[in-house]
């Protein structure tokens, strides 16, 4: 048998037990961080394609390299796609990851050194956002806005004043951490009034907008950044979106300005995700997300849990520890020997370093891709909390949490065609 004709078990038994390993963690764990998601059978084939093997450096047309006629169509179909989903003019799918989108579209709006204004991390913004210790941080000016002290969400009013002092040349919204609706026309308004452009990076609640369950930030932003795997549920990767006006120095900035050669067989699995994203079931399938965090939320608040703004309007709710005196690192930690995988994370006025945090941040998208509904994540929030609450040095606890857990992951499977 040729080597290239050995399936990967066969080939390389080490890698396949890995992955074999992985698929099990995933099918008996509940996966709760918000940011993750189980992309389709459909998706992964694309991704694990022949589409793989070409350099495609350019676009469709006007590409560096001979024999792209597929990789052309492939590509003109992910950025049609695109386009129709979101009902923008312009599309460029070749971002390899958010923070990459957000690279080319600082390039394209920004020169070195200009102002931004973006959400500080600890309230809920990202890395890309202008953090000292990320490239956005390092080659422009970044100021901050933070949410309001009284209810710990978006204070437009405030976000005006520190606009009109800082004149920024962009303003960021968006954020990775925040459970609330966003409103970008509020965004604009203050962006047109300080003489700004406005961003928005729409990685988390990109399904949402999709399926017009949260405000849409395209008619109103002139450059709006994903990411594709999270409540998209396509493959680990990103897109830009934007108006005509922008269509070419965005292009020009992705390549050959930030990226050479684009990831073919990932634009293939973002295309297949970008048909999934249209059809009906997904939109329904993105308000069940929504529904299950309210449940989830409503569960957590009735076992004395306290979520930052009280609640959540989206797919995800951050979970303020301070009263459970435990860290999000020791919570999360619990959760996960107990089959629940959540990801720890810093809240407003956290004083905790970001590897401690105050916070967890649960979200239900992988949960609902599994098809749970209200009455699960009722169960899910009880879970939670007799980690929290009993399960500190008491193995027997976490031992009847993953009984239970498995329980839950047996009756709604994922992946169940895998080997
Ligand atoms: N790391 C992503 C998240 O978990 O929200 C953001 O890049």
């Amino acid at each position: 048998m040729s080597m290239m004709s050995r399936t990967l078990a066969q080939a390389d038994p080490e890698v396949a037990e890995i992955i074999g390993n992985e698929l099990e963690r995933q099918q008996n764990t509940l996966m709760l961080i918000p940011s993750e998601n189980y992309a389709s059978r459909a998706v992964m084939a694309a991704a694990g394609s022949v589409m793989t093997n070409k350099y495609a450096e350019g676009y469709p047309g006007r590409r560096y390299y001979n024999g792209c006629m597929y990789y052309d169509e492939i590509e003109n179909l992910a950025r049609d796609r695109a386009r129709a989903l979101f009902r923008a003019d312009h599309a460029n799918v070749q971002p390899h990851t958010g923070t990459s989108a957000n690279m080319a579209a600082y390039y394209a709006m920004l020169d070195p050194g200009d102002r931004i204004l973006a959400m500080k991390i600890e309230h809920g913004g990202h890395l890309s956002h202008g953090m000292k210790i990320n490239f956005s941080g390092q080659t422009y000016e970044a100021h901050f806005y933070g949410l309001s002290e009284e209810t710990d969400q978006i204070d437009y009013d405030n976000i005006r004043e520190i606009a009109m002092q800082v004149r920024p040349r962009l303003i960021v919204a968006g954020a990775s951490a925040y459970p609330r609706v966003i409103d970008f026309r509020q965004f604009r308004e203050i962006a047109d009034e300080c003489g700004a452009y406005l961003m928005a990076d729409i990685a988390h609640i990109v399904g949402l907008v999709a399926a017009g369950a949260h405000p849409d930030p395209v008619p109103v932003a002139q450059v709006v950044t994903s990411t594709t795997h999270k409540t998209l549920r396509g493959p680990r990767s990103a897109f830009i979106l934007c108006n005509s006006d922008w269509a070419r120095k965005v292009d020009r900035a992705v390549f050959p300005g930030v990226q050479a050669g684009p990831l073919m067989h990932i634009i293939a699995a973002k295309a297949v995700a970008f048909k999934e994203a249209q059809s009906l079931f997904f939109r329904e399938y993105q308000r069940q997300i929504i529904r299950n965090a309210y449940a989830l939320a409503v569960s957590l608040q009735e076992e004395g849990f306290r979520l930052v703004t009280g609640g959540t309007d989206n797919h995800l709710m951050l979970v303020d520890l301070r009263n459970k005196e435990i860290t999000g690192k020791l919570a999360a930690d619990l959760l996960e020997a107990a089959g629940i995988v959540v990801n720890k994370n810093l809240i407003p006025g956290d004083e905790r370093s970001p590897d401690e945090t105050s916070g967890i941040r649960p979200g239900t998208p992988g949960v609902t891709t599994r098809g749970m509904q209200e009455p699960e994540m009722q169960q899910i929030g009880k879970l939670i909390a007799r980690v929290i609450h009993e399960g500190r040095d008491n193995e027997k606890v976490l031992a009847e949490v993953r009984r239970q857990v498995l329980e839950l992951c047996e009756a709604f499977p994922v992946y169940e065609h895998l080997p």
